[in-house]
């Protein structure tokens, strides 16, 4: 007879004497994405019924408004981590300024801040193409008992507590960290329940899949150009196999799965890259550590990165150890 798995609830539980700060508040608010999760993966499952049942800006039948989806994450995410009374901040990629948590917690006695990209990739929402949710997760570092501060937001990647993502994909996967390594657990919607169906994660530490937008090639620096000429080569066990979805959380679980490397390099026309330290590459690079891959700008690791501003973009190379190595080994010598 097959073991039963254990649920993603029972795993926060048993694990909770491992976090620093044992307190439960960390578990409780763990479960609390857990809960945004499983709302907003029913909404995502029934996008493509939009043509049928209205689609965002029409009025539903109770008269309510349709929301995008991407607007509708952000709203579940936020309502459902300001109830529980342990979050005094969250940033948003959806928002532009960080929000207080004052009138649940009036004498700013909660401890957690959480930064979230409610909905990565939405652009992929109309072709029936998988998105995701990613989260980062941080103790403040004002005192308790008075009101949350940018700076409690601009924290180092290396400072995080926890970090995860959901993938709405084929099966819905919420993946996480608590820095004890990385577990995933998949939704049996039939149920509600997330199950452990991927404990102890691990990226290979050589693949052979890259993950990049090729289209903009013509833009990379020097190194990037020559790394993936280095990627196409004939040679041992290249040719690598190229795969861009152009949904981070999708391309990174499945280089994470398989072995590979995914790049979202600085250009001539986005100096910086496009993606958001906050939001995407120190979650993701806090993963990838945990899961024995490396993330860095080509230069400097992610989590080392200094923060200035919520809404920084950094580029972003990340996957599979060595693959990431040689990336480094071309960005240094062009
Ligand atoms: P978003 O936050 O606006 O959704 O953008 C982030 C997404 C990532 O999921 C994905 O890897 C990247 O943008 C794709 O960008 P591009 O279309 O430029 O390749
Ligand atoms: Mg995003």
């Amino acid at each position: 007879m097959s073991e039963q798995k254990q649920t993603l609830g029972e795993f926060i539980i048993k694990n909770q004497s491992s976090f620093q700060y044992s307190s439960g508040e960390l578990s409780s608010l763990l479960n609390s994405i857990r809960l945004a999760a499983k709302i907003v993966n029913h909404e995502v499952n029934k996008a493509g019924l939009v043509d049928i049942i209205g689609a965002a800006g029409d009025t539903n039948i109770q008269g309510e408004d349709q929301q995008k989806l991407d607007v509708y994450a952000n709203d579940k995410f936020i309502q459902t981590l300001t109830k529980r009374n342990i979050v005094c901040g969250i940033a948003s990629e959806e928002e532009d300024d960080f929000i207080s948590i004052n009138s649940q917690d009036k004498n700013h006695q909660n401890k957690y801040v959480v930064l979230i990209d409610p909905l990565d990739g939405s652009s992929n929402i109309d072709v029936n193409v998988s998105v995701g949710t990613i989260f980062s997760i941080y103790r403040r570092v004002t005192p308790v008992g008075t009101p949350v501060q940018l700076e409690d937001f601009l924290q180092k990647g290396s400072e995080q507590v926890a970090a995860g993502y959901v993938v709405y994909g084929t099966s819905t996967m919420l993946v996480y960290t608590t820095g004890h390594g990385v577990n995933g657990f998949t939704l049996n919607p039939a149920i509600g329940s997330f199950y452990l169906s991927h404990p102890n994660m691990e990226f290979p530490e050589d693949g052979n899949i890259y993950s990049v937008n090729e289209g903009n090639y013509i833009h990379f620096p020097q190194g990037i150009k020559n790394y993936i000429k280095y990627c196409q080569e004939e040679e041992g066990d290249r040719p690598y196999t190229s795969r861009y979805i152009g949904s981070l959380v999708s391309d990174f679980h499945r280089n994470m799965i398989k072995g590979g490397i995914y790049l979202y390099p600085q250009s001539s026309k986005n100096p910086n890259g496009k993606l958001r330290l906050l939001y995407e590459c120190n979650p993701m690079a806090f993963l990838a550590e945990q899961a024995n891959g490396k993330s860095s700008d080509g230069f400097t690791r992610t989590l080392d990165v200094e923060p200035t501003e919520l809404h920084q973009r950094v580029p972003f190379i990340c996957g599979s150890k060595n693959m990431v190595e040689k990336a480094e080994e071309f960005m240094r010598n062009a």
